[in-house]
């Protein structure tokens, strides 16, 4: 893959924090120069992540995790997919930092500080689940553009910051208010500024629950860079689209948010079930909301060599949007029979669920462990695929592994 830095004409502050040193003589260095220590960087340092992720795209960096990377309970930086539209900000001042409320339904345009934000309101941390629409769309077929997320596109942070719905207030919204579109400082790969790479978001009801924060902190410390440094919105076990990275504005909309990618095909599915193949008109597509249940097995790795008689305790997690998990199931025969796992509550509404459960295997030679989870509602993920949609959105099959026991 060729490799070239992401950016030529930051500033010598950004390079400084991306190098981690500060640059001595820079005042000398030619513009546009682009410092060796800079050059051909390869991503797994750039954004201080696993060797083991597996990089989609470099133009925007679009880097997916492995199964048995998320075996963590709060996923780490390391381990976190990375999901861009566009150009990575540059030249990012926190201490300037402000982010604007406006749109149709603001009382009055209102702008804050980072730090206003940090004084003003009271902070709360959540553990929220965040899986990208797309993840696993490398399994349909026929098969749809873009990214070819496997099972990665999902992670479980620690989030640190205000609520939305506590600043919203302060701002003051009307009673006609039924959507607010978050509007951010990276850059269209057009390098048209007049061009947003994406601005998305919520109904109103999902901007003011409890759980749906304006985030500084990510895991106790500053937001990474890739993850939306030094604010980002965060809208747990919706499509991780809509929690926008480096926040500059809330539109606080009286219509849906008709932003960049909120419309045609983009993070919508067909309201009603079509063939595969099959094309769809703009009017019978609907914008995805809460994310469908789903699990991960994350130990141990498939391709597992187990010797016989050794019985294997498997563990995963699994999150079902905005409702809980209510049963997790294995099965060794291909779906024929279940067992149920241990499954446990979550840290807090909206974050994913450990499951574990000890298998036996009967005799010496090639299984595969299916994962099955079910959701508050009694609804279960599809074992091998949900209804094909022209983007490749939402498939939440049963996850599979390989063991072989010899
Ligand atoms: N400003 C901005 N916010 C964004 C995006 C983006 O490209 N720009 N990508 C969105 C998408 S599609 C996803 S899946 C998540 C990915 O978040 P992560 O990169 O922190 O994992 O960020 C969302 N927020
Ligand atoms: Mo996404």
């Amino acid at each position: 893959m060729k490799r070239r830095f992401f950016a030529k004409n930051i500033g010598l502050a950004t390079m400084s924090s991306i190098l981690g040193a500060k640059i001595v003589q820079g005042n000398f260095m030619p513009e546009g120069y682009t410092p060796l220590g800079l050059q051909d960087q390869d991503p797994f340092s750039l954004f201080d992540k696993n060797k083991e992720m597996v990089v989609l795209n470099d133009k925007p960096w679009n880097i997916e995790a492995k199964a048995h990377l998320l075996d963590d309970a709060i996923t780490p930086n390391k381990n976190m997919f990375i999901r861009n539209n566009g150009k990575l900000p540059v030249n990012i001042d926190a201490d300037s930092w402000k982010i604007t409320f406006n749109g149709e339904s603001v009382v009055q345009e209102k702008s804050f500080s980072l730090n206003d934000l940090k004084k003003q309101f009271k902070q709360y941390t959540y553990q929220l689940t965040l899986e990208c629409g797309g993840n696993g769309r490398a399994e349909f077929n026929p098969p749809a553009k873009g990214n070819q997320w496997t099972v990665g596109a999902v992670h479980c942070a620690k989030w640190t910051g205000v609520r939305l719905k506590d600043v919203l207030q302060a701002v003051g919204i009307k009673d006609d208010a039924v959507y607010i579109g978050y509007h951010a400082a990276d850059v269209h790969l057009s390098g048209n500024p007049e061009k947003e790479p994406i601005s998305r978001g919520v109904p109103i009801a999902k901007a003011l629950q409890d759980e749906t924060l304006l985030a500084f902190k990510m895991n106790g410390e500053d937001i990474p860079l890739a993850h939306g440094f030094p604010l980002r919105l965060v809208c747990g076990g919706w499509p991780a689209s809509t929690s926008g990275k480096w926040l500059t504005e809330i539109s606080v909309r009286n219509i849906v948010h008709d932003g960049a990618k909120m419309t045609g095909t983009a993070y919508r599915v067909p309201c009603k079930p079509v063939a595969p193949g099959a094309k769809v008109k703009d009017e019978d597509m609907c914008i995805i909301e809460s994310m469908p249940v789903k699990s991960l097995i994350t130990y141990p790795k498939t391709g597992a060599m187990l010797k016989k008689e050794q019985s294997l305790t498997i563990r995963g997690h699994a999150w079902a949007g905005e409702l809980e998990v209510a049963k997790m199931e294995y099965s060794i025969d291909f779906g024929a029979t279940w067992k149920l796992c241990k499954l446990n509550k979550p840290s807090n509404r909206l974050a994913w669920q450990h499951f574990s459960a000890m298998v036996d295997f009967p005799e010496t030679g090639y299984y595969e462990v299916w994962a099955k989870a079910t959701d508050t509602n009694g609804v279960s993920q599809p074992m091998l695929l949900p209804g094909w949609n022209p983007k490749g959105y939402l498939n939440n099959a049963c996850h599979r592994i390989a063991v072989k026991i010899g």
